[in-house]
């Protein structure tokens, strides 16, 4: 069993009350991983994926779609939203690491602001789950570390996500 988070010392990660979510059978959520640094990322997409099928979702519900690097995430987010029957929700995945990235702190901002950017004119939850880190050693201390689980984060972050939007469709 997945624990919906866990203390640590650097606070509760979590997603807060992820086991309220109630997961509805017609969502369909995307997950874009990077490959650069592909032992991180596959990590990260395993423990995702572990979570969204832990908390009920079928396999059918959810699409992956590999880009090379982070600085590709946000346009393969896209086409998931243009699909004839688009995602509810994506979910991105990556490492970038700050040693051996020189232009490291230029491709965080343009992953970060194109998926902003989507999110709000899509209006369907981006989740973030790009990893920024120094070194590969903070980078596995997000992978089920001292700093909890940054893939199994981002997917409960989709669900809530989820979940708030079915809240606010019932009530408009
Ligand atoms: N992509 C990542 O996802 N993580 C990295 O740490 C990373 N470091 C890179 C370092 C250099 C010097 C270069 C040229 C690319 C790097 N990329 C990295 C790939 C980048 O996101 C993108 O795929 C390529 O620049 C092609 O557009």
């Amino acid at each position: 069993m997945i624990p919906d988070g866990s203390w640590t010392k650097t606070g509760f990660h979590h997603s807060p009350s992820p086991s309220k979510v109630q997961v509805l059978d017609r969502w369909r959520i995307g997950i874009v991983v990077a490959l650069w640094n592909r032992e991180i990322t596959e990590e990260l997409e395993r423990g995702c994926r572990a979570v969204l099928l832990e908390r009920g979702l079928r396999e059918d519900q959810i699409e992956t779609y590999q880009v090379p690097g982070c600085f590709e995430i946000p346009v393969a987010s896209s086409w998931f939203c243009s699909l004839k029957s688009p995602v509810d929700a994506v979910i991105a995945l990556g490492c970038l690491i700050k040693g051996e990235t020189p232009h490291f702190d230029l491709i965080a901002e343009a992953v970060n602001r194109g998926l902003m950017d989507l999110s709000l004119r899509e209006r369907r939850p981006m989740v973030n789950g790009v990893l920024t880190v120094l070194d590969t050693e903070q980078a596995n201390q997000r992978l089920g570390g001292a700093h909890g689980h940054k893939g199994q984060e981002a997917a409960y972050t989709a669900l809530q996500m989820l979940e708030l939007r079915s809240q606010t469709l019932q009530a408009t």
